[in-house]
């Protein structure tokens, strides 16, 4: 192993380099080699010193594997500290990106300099914190209390310019970070530049009205969390504080923080992300090339993963029916892209150029012959999907790589229909395609490995968040979203209205209420649901269906201005039609229901055991491979708050003891629903968590 912190000497000029791949973090032997590197330094004869990282990064933060637990000397604040008050100049080299407390260790430099595309930010707050080397008390001293106080609470990544602009960073330049240090610290010595440390400074003096104004904006786009708000508390009091006394109380802050559960599910939030694309069977697959996509099409999901390709730079051929609905599918696109020109994602030249040269619209299905991989996004009916791939059998070349984006039709069987089911698999995106971050990978009886692999990259090619799933009905999320919502509709029979369960489950922290979402996705889907399911309903079934008579009254959700909610341009965000509940009342009636007032405790604790049970049949069955793969397609597909980790960790946090409580409870009243999951019951018996399945 080497040395994760080297001190070489290069005539006048100290050189320490962080080296400690992947990502340079500071780990307690990075600390330590960092403490000793400056004392190397001080005792030298160097008269100026740079600091700067081996690899693909300066150093991205603290080493988040170590929260959690005992935390080992010396501290990062304590290292920071030991580094600003050397007695001879130093200056920091960014490349790549200096995150959190490698962003703070650059502030406790003298000078600093980005490499052009490196970007700095402290994103604490992604993981439940605020910044606790000093990132709060510095930065405001840096470059003033609002634009500070912005970039720690958005968590965003800071250009190299824009550092430049605020005065984060004293220049930008190209080359190694070796020559862009010499280089600046031969400056240091021809000018004779002196020590600047940025905790002799003060914070400029600021509008209190923007600081309100900030400080409302955070809280309004941060609902249910509690660090966002503590960051900005303590750079302001420190401002008016010396400032080792400032540094006191961001410590507070952030110990506190780091005994939140939030802090806990934020960072089981961060590493299943990653893990969820690392599946021990496909070390060392080799996926398939990736150049030309084929999208059989062009509705809003065809034309959404179409423009999610052609931004990650593939060729895309779509395919219509006709050429009339070739030619709407592409101005369907074109629009798509507007939008990304309209937000400045893409230029104006970038946009004609990838409509000009990278995608082709067609009815005719030979176009596809040189595919390397087909996504059909067809109607979710049977008989079409494997005309579709009869079709894609007879025409794609060996190799080639066929999928389906059906949200719970059997894989096994659409591969079927072809003579290489091995290269059938299923590509389950979340509309809109081009903006929603999951990606459902489902894996069929007879997909090979190199063609699951082919899917992670396709993924990672277009920057989407990859979960493994098994064949089902609805794979993981759709399957298990099937559960809650049943959950949700039972409480509404029962006596809680459509209103207070979104307000509810709002208020726990899903990004919308069921009911709302059921308004945007459209009536009919629920209406043509039932009456798919009706022949084959078991009797026993309790289900709601005050939604046939807002189908049959034309009150389709959104996009028809009138659904659970009225939308107009009074409410563009709906409000609640007060009819509604008539109609679920003479349904209750019909039903014998006597309806009863529910609290809120109530529906988040039968609605989280619905979706928990659910979740953890899921698992037991391996259509999930682990909880935290449930979770990160919660997360990321379905709304689910971040600061609760996803619903395995959530159902860790409360006891799966008091879950399987819940549905015990609610069997007595309906055991054809609430039947408690094998896996669920045998975690309980043995004591043990949803976390230890985690491991491996
Ligand atoms: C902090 O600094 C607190 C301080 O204020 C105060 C302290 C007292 N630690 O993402 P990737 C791993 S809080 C440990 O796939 P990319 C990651 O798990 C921290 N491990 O690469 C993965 O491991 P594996 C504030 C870390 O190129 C591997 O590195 N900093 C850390 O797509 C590669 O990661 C942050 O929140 C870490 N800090 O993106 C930054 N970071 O290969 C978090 C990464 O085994 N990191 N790993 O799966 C990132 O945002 C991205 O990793 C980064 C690179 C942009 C740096």
């Amino acid at each position: 192993m080497t040395d994760p912190v080297r001190y070489e000497a290069h005539g006048e000029i100290g050189v320490i380099i962080v080296d400690n791949p992947p990502v340079n973090a500071t780990g307690v032997a990075v600390r330590a080699g960092l403490v000793a590197a400056a004392d190397a330094f001080a005792a030298s004869d160097q008269k100026v010193a740079v600091l700067m990282a081996a690899g693909r990064t300066f150093i991205a933060g603290a080493d988040i594997k170590e929260f959690g637990k005992t935390p080992l000397e010396p501290h990062l604040s304590t290292l920071i500290h030991h580094i600003e008050a050397l007695e001879k100049p130093i200056v920091c080299v960014i490349h790549g990106t200096a995150l959190g407390g490698g962003f703070e260790v650059a502030l406790g430099c003298h000078y600093r300099v980005a490499l052009k595309g490196a970007r700095v930010g402290l994103p604490e707050v992604n993981l439940g914190l605020i910044p606790g080397a000093g990132g709060t008390q510095r930065l405001p001293r840096l470059i003033g209390m609002i634009p500070a106080c912005e970039i720690f609470t958005s968590a965003r990544q800071v250009g190299a310019d824009e550092c430049l602009k605020l005065g984060i960073v004293e220049a930008v330049v190209e080359g190694t970070p070796l020559e862009a240090g010499l280089a600046f610290a031969r400056k240091i010595l021809a000018e004779d530049l002196p020590v600047r440390r940025i905790s002799a400074m003060t914070v400029a003096p600021y509008d209190p009205a923007d600081l309100a104004a900030l400080r409302t904006n955070v809280a309004a786009r941060n609902t249910g969390h509690v660090c966002h708000l503590r960051a900005i508390d303590v750079a302001v009091a420190g401002a008016d504080l010396p400032f080792f006394e400032g540094i006191k109380q961001e410590r507070q802050g952030f110990w506190d923080l780091m005994q939140t559960p939030q802090r806990a599910a934020m960072i089981h939030a961060f590493f299943s992300e990653r893990a969820v694309a690392s599946l021990p069977e496909l070390k060392g697959v080799v996926p398939r090339a990736l150049g030309h996509i084929g999208v059989i099409g062009g509705g809003t999901m065809g034309g959404g993963i179409a423009v999610s390709c052609l931004l990650s730079g593939l060729r895309v051929t779509l395919i219509e029916r006709n050429a009339e609905a070739a030619q709407k599918a592409r101005d369907g696109i074109a629009g798509m892209l507007a939008d990304s020109v309209k937000r400045g994602k893409l230029t104006p030249e970038k946009r004609d150029a990838l409509l000009a040269d990278a995608l082709v619209t067609t009815d005719d299905y030979a176009a596809l012959s040189d595919a390397d991989l087909v996504i059909e996004a067809v109607f979710e009916l049977m008989d079409v999907k494997k005309d579709v791939f009869t079709k894609l059998d007879a025409i794609c070349k060996p190799g080639a790589v066929l999928a389906s984006n059906t949200s719970y039709l059997d894989i096994d069987q659409i591969a079927a229909m072809t003579k290489r089911p091995q290269d059938v698999l299923g590509l389950h995106f979340f509309s809109p395609a081009h903006v929603m971050k999951l990606l459902e990978i489902v894996e069929a009886a007879k997909t090979a490995p190199e063609v699951l692999a082919t899917g992670f990259a396709l993924a990672k090619a277009l920057k989407k968040i990859p979960v493994r799933a098994g064949v089902c009905d609805g794979f993981i999320g759709n399957r298990i979203l099937k559960a809650y919502r049943t959950a949700c509709d039972h409480m509404v029979l029962e006596g809680a209205s459509p209103f207070q369960m979104d307000e509810v489950l709002e208020a726990f922290g899903f990004a919308m209420g069921p009911f709302k979402v059921t308004d945007l996705a459209g009536i009919d889907i629920g209406y043509l649901t039932r009456q798919r399911l009706a022949p084959t309903r078991d009797p026993r079934e309790r289900f709601g269906d005050w939604g046939d008579v807002l189908y049959a009254k034309g009150r389709l959700g959104r996009k028809t201005g009138h659904g659970h909610y009225i939308y107009d341009a009074q409410s563009p965000k709906g409000r609640p039609d007060p009819e509604l509940l008539e109609i679920i009342a003479e349904e209750r009636a019909r039903k014998g229901i006597t309806p009863r007032a529910f609290s809120a405790e109530e529906i988040v604790e039968r609605y989280m055991a619905a979706m928990i049970n659910e979740a953890a049949r899921v698992v037991g069955e391996g259509i999930a491979r682990r909880p935290l793969d449930v979770d990160v397609t919660k997360l990321y597909g379905y709304g689910f708050p971040r600061f609760r980790g996803g619903p395995m960790h959530y159902a860790d946090h409360i006891g799966l003891e008091r879950v399987l409580a819940t549905i015990t409870e609610q069997a007595k009243t309906d055991d054809f629903f609430w039947q408690p999951a094998p896996l669920l019951q045998q975690l309980v018996a043995e004591g043990r968590k949803f976390a230890d399945l985690n491991q491996g």
